[in-house]
């Protein structure tokens, strides 16, 4: 499995034009970490950020926080996997609670955007996470296995691509799981990817879900985790730098 983290920042809907200079204030934090790094921004900015960042001779990767599964046609609202990679993304996440549940997104779609950004490059980062009713019930295991089987597509060989593992409870409400249930997810993420690619892959199984700088140290040491997705934190260099630092 890998050894260096990737610490992602997801922004959500959030961020105008001057959200261009935080992503510079975090690329100097990035510079100093041997982490991969990289920010998810809104549609509206991916192309400027990447510009900036690249023109500042960053490496933080940056990325689309949902794709359509075509590569272009009459989908209003829509962006293909091309737009982002031609906004200059290298990676793009799907699957988030957000998408699911928010825009009823099912497994198989999840597994058609996966396709679809495999078809230009884009390194998919695969988002699943049991509700609280499911854990109460008891049906993480059932959920997790499910989601994973039925959103990484049959056609998934030895493409890059990562998991992150986000119960919907833990998103930006503060909970953070006990370290049994995260290191639980972790075992079960990769005893799949054990038992379906046998080795042949490597993803990073990132966690998410109210990570701040005050807990992501910790959550890096636990056994399996190898990165974090941040929501709210990433929204300011000067907490995201600090969850960088803990990498
Ligand atoms: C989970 C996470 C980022 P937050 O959605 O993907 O958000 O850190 O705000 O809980």
């Amino acid at each position: 499995m890998p050894h260096i983290p990737l610490i992602a920042g997801n922004w959500k809907m959030h961020g105008l034009s001057q959200a261009v200079s935080e992503a510079l204030a975090i690329d100097a934090a990035a510079r100093q970490s041997s982490a991969r790094i990289a920010l998810f921004p809104p549609a509206t900015l991916l192309h400027r950020l990447s510009q900036a960042l690249a023109e500042a001779g960053s490496s933080i990767i940056t990325g689309g926080q949902d794709c359509h599964c075509e590569a272009d046609g009459a989908f209003t609202g829509d962006v293909s996997a091309e737009m982002l990679k031609d906004a200059g993304a290298g990676m793009v996440i799907l699957g988030h609670s957000e998408r699911r549940h928010g825009h009823g997104e099912p497994c198989a779609l999840v597994a058609k955007k996966v396709l679809g950004a495999l078809r230009v490059g884009l390194e998919p980062v695969i988002c699943i996470g049991e509700t609280l009713e499911e854990r109460l019930a008891g049906e993480t295991h059932a959920v997790l296995n499910r989601q994973l089987r039925a959103s990484l597509p049959e056609e998934l060989t030895g493409q890059v691509f990562h998991v992150a593992y986000e119960p919907v409870w833990a998103i930006g409400t503060g909970h953070i799981p006990t370290d049994e249930q995260v290191v639980d997810a972790m075992v079960l993420v990769k005893s799949y990817l054990e038992e379906r690619f046998h080795g042949q892959v490597t993803p990073h199984v990132l966690y998410g879900g109210s990570v701040k700088p005050d807990n992501a140290a910790h959550l890096l040491t636990l056994d399996g985790v190898g990165g974090l997705l941040v929501g709210g934190a990433s929204l300011k260099a000067a907490d995201f730098n600090r969850i960088i630092a803990a990498a």
